[in-house]
This record gives C-alpha cells, sequence and structure tokens, in this order.
C-alpha cells in the first residue's frame, strides 16, 4: 500500500511538471498595456486594437492647437520610448495575421491643446494636470486644457501601448480614458546631504517621477552632515561645509539643469533649507549662526537670540528665491534638540527679556520670524510637524508636512481641524525596509482614512515619500526608490480605494516595473520571482 501511494505520488507530481512545461512560471502575471498610477476612468478593451507602426507614428497637433518648445520636446521624448518599445518585436514574426478585434493602424494621435502652450511657464501647486483620451475608431485624440494635462496624458498614452502576445508587433487596444489626479501634490523627497548624489542619479529620478506623474522634488539638500549647495553669496557654505568642496557640490548651473529638467516635465522643485535644528553644516564656515554648547563645546540649533542671525537668513533666502522659483519652500523645523538651548546662559536670558516660557515658544519664535522674511520674498511656506505642534502662528498657506508616524490620524485631525493644510508622509518612509513586497504596506496606508469631516479632509493636498540618505547613495537610490515610491504615487493620484485585495495592483505594479526598467530606471522586482519581456 505505502509504496503504491508512492508511486501513485511522484506519477502525480512528474503529471505536473510535465503540464507545467517544466519551468514553475513567475507568481505575479503582468498585465499588459495596464496603466500605473490607475486613472481616475478608464474604459479599456481587451478584443479590440490598434497597431501602432512605431516608424509611420507621429503626433499630430489639432487645428488651432497652439505649440511651444516643451509641447514638441515631450513629443521627442514618447517616440523614442515608442522606439525603444518597438526594439521588444521580433521581426520575423512580423507578417503574422492580424486577427479578430483588429481596429486598424494607429499612425497618429492627434493633440487638442485647448489652452495656451507657455514656454516660460513653471508647473504649481495648482496647476490642471487633468486630461481625455480616445483611442477609439471614432477618434484617436488626447485632449487637455493645459501643457501639464497633455503631458500625463502623453505618459498614459505611452503605457497603453504594448507587446502584442506573440512579441511581433505594437499593441494599443481601444480606450476611453478621463483621468486627473486626486491630489494635487505628489511628492519624493531625496536628501543629498547624508550621501551626496550625483547630478545624474536626481536627473533618473526625475524620469522614474514622470513615469509615475509624481509633480514635485523635495530637495532636501542640506542637513548636518554636508552643505552641497553652493551659494553664490555665501560659498564658503559649500567650500567649508560639503563633502568635497568641488566634487561634492551642486553648482549653480547644475541646480538650475535639474530646475529645467523638472520643469518641462511638470515637476516642480522644492528646496527644503532645514533650521533651526539639522544644521551643523551650516557651522563650519558660519559658527556665528549656531548656538554654543556650554557643557560640551559644540554646536547646537542656530541662535535665535541674535539678530544676525536673521540677517544672514534674510540674505541667504533672497538669493534661493532667485533660484527656486517654485512659490513654496520647505523650512523644516524638525526635531530640534533643546538641549543646547537649555545649556546656553545667553539663550536663558534672552528667553527672559522676551517673556519666551517655553522652548517650544523659543522655536516658535524663531521659525516665525523665518516664516515672515521667506513670505517678504513670496514664498510660501512648508514645514514638518512640529513647528506646529509647538503652537507657531503659521502664515494663510502655509502647509503642515505630517511626518511622524505615531498618532499620525490625530496629527492630520489636530492640524485640518485648525484649518490648517497639510502634506502627508507619516507611512511612506522608504527607507525602513522589509523584505519583498512592501509597496503593499505604503499602499495600504491612505492619507484619508484619519477622523476628519469632509471640509477638514480637503485640507489634505497630498504627500510625499521620502527617501532619507543616511544609507543610501548613488549606487543603491534609484533601486531603493522604485518601484516601492509607484505605490505612494499610485496612492495619491487613482481614486480612493479601501480593498485589501492587492490582486490587481501587483499585477500591473509588475509590469509597471518591466516599463521603468526597459526605459532605463533600475527599480527592483516588487513581487518575488518572475522575469521581464
Ligand atoms: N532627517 C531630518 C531625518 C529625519 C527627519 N529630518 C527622519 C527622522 C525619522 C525617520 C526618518 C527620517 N533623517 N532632517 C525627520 C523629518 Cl524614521
Amino acid at each position: 500500500m505505502y509504496i503504491l501511494a508512492k508511486v501513485a505520488v511522484v506519477l502525480l507530481i512528474s503529471l505536473l511538471v510535465m503540464v507545467q512545461g517544466g519551468l514553475p512560471g513567475p507568481q505575479v502575471i503582468a498585465t499588459q498595456g495596464a496603466v500605473w498610477p490607475r486613472p481616475q476612468q478608464q474604459n479599456i478593451s481587451s478584443e479590440n486594437y490598434f497597431v501602432l507602426r512605431p516608424k509611420k507614428f507621429t503626433f499630430a497637433k489639432l487645428n488651432g492647437t497652439e505649440t511651444c518648445g516643451l509641447l514638441e520636446s515631450a513629443f521627442t521624448r514618447y517616440y523614442e520610448v515608442l522606439q525603444q518599445d518597438a526594439k521588444m518585436t521580433r521581426k520575423k514574426l512580423k507578417k503574422i495575421a492580424l486577427g479578430d478585434g483588429f481596429l486598424g493602424y494607429l499612425d497618429e494621435l492627434k493633440i487638442n491643446l485647448t489652452g495656451k502652450c507657455i514656454d516660460a511657464e513653471y508647473p504649481t501647486l495648482d496647476m490642471d494636470e487633468s486630461y481625455k483620451l480616445w483611442v477609439t475608431n471614432e477618434r484617436v485624440e488626447l485632449q487637455a486644457v493645459t501643457l501639464w494635462g497633455i503631458l500625463r496624458g502623453l505618459e498614459t498614452f505611452s503605457q497603453l501601448v504594448h507587446l502584442d502576445n506573440q512579441e511581433s508587433f505594437l499593441r494599443i487596444n481601444s480606450s476611453t480614458i478621463k483621468d486627473f489626479p486626486r491630489y494635487k501634490h505628489r511628492g519624493l523627497l531625496i536628501d543629498s546631504s547624508r550621501h551626496f548624489l550625483t547630478l545624474e542619479k536626481i536627473l533618473r529620478t526625475l524620469d522614474a517621477m514622470v513615469y509615475n506623474k509624481m509633480n514635485a522634488l523635495h530637495w532636501h539638500i542640506v542637513d548636518d552632515q554636508s552643505f552641497p549647495f553652493v551659494s553664490v553669496k555665501f560659498p564658503e557654505l559649500s567650500q567649508k561645509g560639503a563633502y568635497h568642496p568641488y566634487t561634492k557640490v551642486y553648482s549653480p548651473e547644475d541646480v538650475k539643469y535639474i530646475i529645467k529638467y523638472a520643469r518641462v516635465r511638470g515637476i516642480r522643485v522644492l528646496p527644503e533649507f532645514d533650521t533651526p535644528g539639522h544644521t551643523a553644516s551650516w557651522g563650519q564656515s558660519h559658527p556665528e549662526l549656531l548656538t554654543p554648547c556650554e557643557i560640551f563645546a559644540t554646536y547646537g540649533p542656530m541662535d535665535p537670540s541674535k539678530d544676525t542671525t536673521f540677517t544672514f537668513l534674510q540674505e541667504f533666502f533672497t538669493e534661493i528665491r532667485g533660484v527656486f522659483k517654485d512659490n513654496f519652500i520647505h523650512l523644516g523645523g524638525d526635531e530640534v534638540d533643546f538641549s543646547c538651548w537649555q545649556q546656553s546662559d545667553n539663550i536663558t536670558s534672552f528667553m527672559k527679556t522676551h517673556s519666551i516660557a517655553t522652548y517650544e515658544a523659543l522655536e516658535s519664535y524663531y521659525i516665525q520670524k523665518v516664516m515672515d522674511l521667506v513670505e517678504k520674498l513670496q514664498y510660501n511656506s512648508i514645514v514638518w510637524q512640529e513647528v506646529f505642534s509647538n503652537g507657531a502662528k503659521l502664515p494663510e498657506n502655509t502647509l503642515v508636512h505630517v511626518w511622524k508616524r505615531v498618532d499620525w490620524k490625530d496629527t492630520l485631525k489636530n492640524v485640518t481641524a485648525s484649518g490648517k493644510q497639510a502634506l502627508f508622509s507619516a507611512c511612506w518612509y522608504l527607507d525602513t525596509l522589509n523584505s519583498g513586497g512592501d509597496w503593499e504596506d505604503f499602499y495600504y496606508c491612505d492619507p484619508s482614512e484619519f477622523d476628519g469631516t469632509a471640509q477638514e479632509e480637503e485640507l489634505i493636498l497630498g504627500g510625499e515619500a521620502c527617501m532619507w540618505g543616511e544609507v543610501v547613495n548613488d549606487y543603491n537610490l534609484i533601486s531603493r526608490v522604485w518601484p516601492r515610491a509607484s505605490a505612494v504615487a499610485e496612492k495619491l493620484w487613482s481614486p480612493y480605494s479601501d480593498s485589501y485585495d492587492l490582486d490587481e495592483p501587483r499585477k500591473r505594479l509588475e509590469e509597471h516595473t518591466c516599463r521603468m526598467n526597459r526605459r532605463g530606471v533600475e527599480a527592483e522586482p516588487p513581487n518575488g520571482p518572475g522575469f521581464c519581456n
């Protein structure tokens, strides 16, 4: 009996292996021609399709559509993407008979930009990124009011194009898409202070952001460890504060290049000059800015008791205003260590004469002055949540950036209940690593899931995935961020979903990751074993 059972089991297993064709298949079968992040409304046929002939294909402006360099360069970029995709087709099979559902060749996409095309324009928090896309028998057209909407629509169009099952031609299924973002601020934080990141990796990061419809690069450019930003007015800041005064710095040309590269792709660049804490590198050349700590003979946070601190910052941010043209700047304000202020007799007497009772109030005094001076420079401020919880009086359009994981729902409630606008990052830390599949943790977390009224929920403008740089440099930046940040990108763009079943996004992310790989982004596999075409 026992032997018989054994034989049966062996036979059964061999049968299974034969049916399987020997190799176990990939665990997650990728979708084909699915869009990431998922559009708000989409109707994509699985049977009816067009064939795109890459060499013949053009973007054709509808009568009346204005053009400008930004639009033309976007056409060039996406034309290149299609040529790249075309390289996957197997030439031998080109003459394959086209089956049922073939609707014809798709040789042009009509571009209908109903608004203006302006090369000098910068993307803003309030830009309109909505678009409509028809790829049907009646109409093959991309329509948007703004250039930014056209850019998002071109990305979607390029993702619909995929290799057919026989890998012989580029296929695009008959589709109708109406799309717009759920949140207007969809950001990624990179940290170039803990490790220097080269221009090249920052540009690749911007490319990947485009593929994920992210629109804000939060550049945590300086911190305690290094000051790579080259100031024209205060060159000593990077000369003394960078890891290397010539090779590990961002020259004014580098910064300009990054901002322009981002701008033409519809991405805002928001620098963070984090103060009064996290400022040790400023002290390498300007120790007078920092509070001397009496006990350890070191330096602490910026010294709020001296007027010269603020005159310096006034001059510094005046230069910054001319470089970073977005309406927002991130002023930090997080994790201020009060111990040094506590030790300082000078600070103690300053607090007495100004009737400042607590260190929280002292930080508020400091940051309010900084917010006031950047407001005079026509900047709106973004600040980390401590600035809010310490009770600082925030100017009208200040955004409070919620980053602490503990009690984040309460924090969002408190911020929005007080009428302040918020950005969310609390569960989107890319530096916390879980083996494989941890994009799902990011995906399960949704900023709207706090106990707020509809009006309070409206005050959440979006969020950011955060790639802090303590253990991340040029060599692992891209693969650590992507495709994990893609999960955040979809939370911020696509309609709300409370489903615990991630089967659908899992397959789509599998395809999206392969697509990013093809486009030169070294994204890591999100779902365990598998392969890309
Ligand atoms: N650096 C700065 C950091 C962090 C913050 N500010 C940080 C703190 C905790 C975690 C991750 C990052 N590395 N300047 C807090 C906003 Cl878990």
